[in-house]
């Protein structure tokens, strides 16, 4: 048996997507600050115009997830970092945005197979939000630590446990497996009339 961990040295094949929120684009563009620190550090070029990170820009975090997942389904990042501020306000929208996102992000991660990191910062204030956003620490940073780890992890499985990258369409099912659908769709006429 193995014992598998994502690693922070060898991040020069992995690739990342960067979805974030426009909405309180204060505190957001300092987590694009923070993640993109914590991503060269470690040897990530993070260049928009090179080859390892894109940076897609949406209204909201309500729209977060919709993007994340259609990325992802792309199978051509190794994790994609979510960023978003919800600053709780005097109205329940807070609540509704919260756990939209919340649930959205959760499924496009789950449906496709790849990490889907859950960087949306949700605070009773501004000035909360701004701590961690880089007056005190930079929760940026910390969201591109676990896209590194889950990245490389999700590599490693792959090379070493036959883990088959999940794909929305039938085209990754091995070649035995497909043939015995199709003998089973084209039996089961006969089988239900039987
Ligand atoms: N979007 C946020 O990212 N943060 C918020 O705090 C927020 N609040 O509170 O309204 C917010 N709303 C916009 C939302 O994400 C959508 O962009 C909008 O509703 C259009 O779908």
């Amino acid at each position: 048996m193995a014992v598998f961990e994502g690693t922070f040295t060898q991040a020069e094949p992995l690739r990342f997507a960067l979805v974030i929120g426009r909405f309180n684009d204060l505190v957001t563009g300092k987590l694009v600050e923070g993640c993109q620190d914590c991503l060269k550090r470690h040897g990530v070029d993070t260049n928009p115009h090179g080859t390892q990170v894109d940076y897609v820009w949406v209204p909201g975090s309500f729209e977060v997830p919709v993007v994340a997942r259609q990325l992802a389904l792309t199978h051509r990042y190794d994790a994609i970092i979510c960023l978003g501020a919800v600053i709780r306000g005097q109205t329940p929208h807070f609540d509704y945005v919260a756990a939209e996102v919340t649930k959205g992000i959760a499924a496009s991660g789950f449906q496709t197979g790849v990490p889907v990191i859950y960087g949306i910062l949700t605070a009773d204030t501004m000035q909360q939000a701004l701590e961690r956003a880089g007056i005190k620490s930079n929760k940026g940073w910390d969201y591109a630590m676990n896209a590194l780890e889950m990245g490389s992890l999700m590599r490693q499985l792959r090379a070493n446990v036959e883990v088959e990258p999940y794909r929305n369409n039938s085209q990754s099912l091995p070649a035995s497996l497909k043939s015995a659908i199709a003998a089973d769709l084209s039996a089961a006429p006969e089988e239900m009339g039987g």
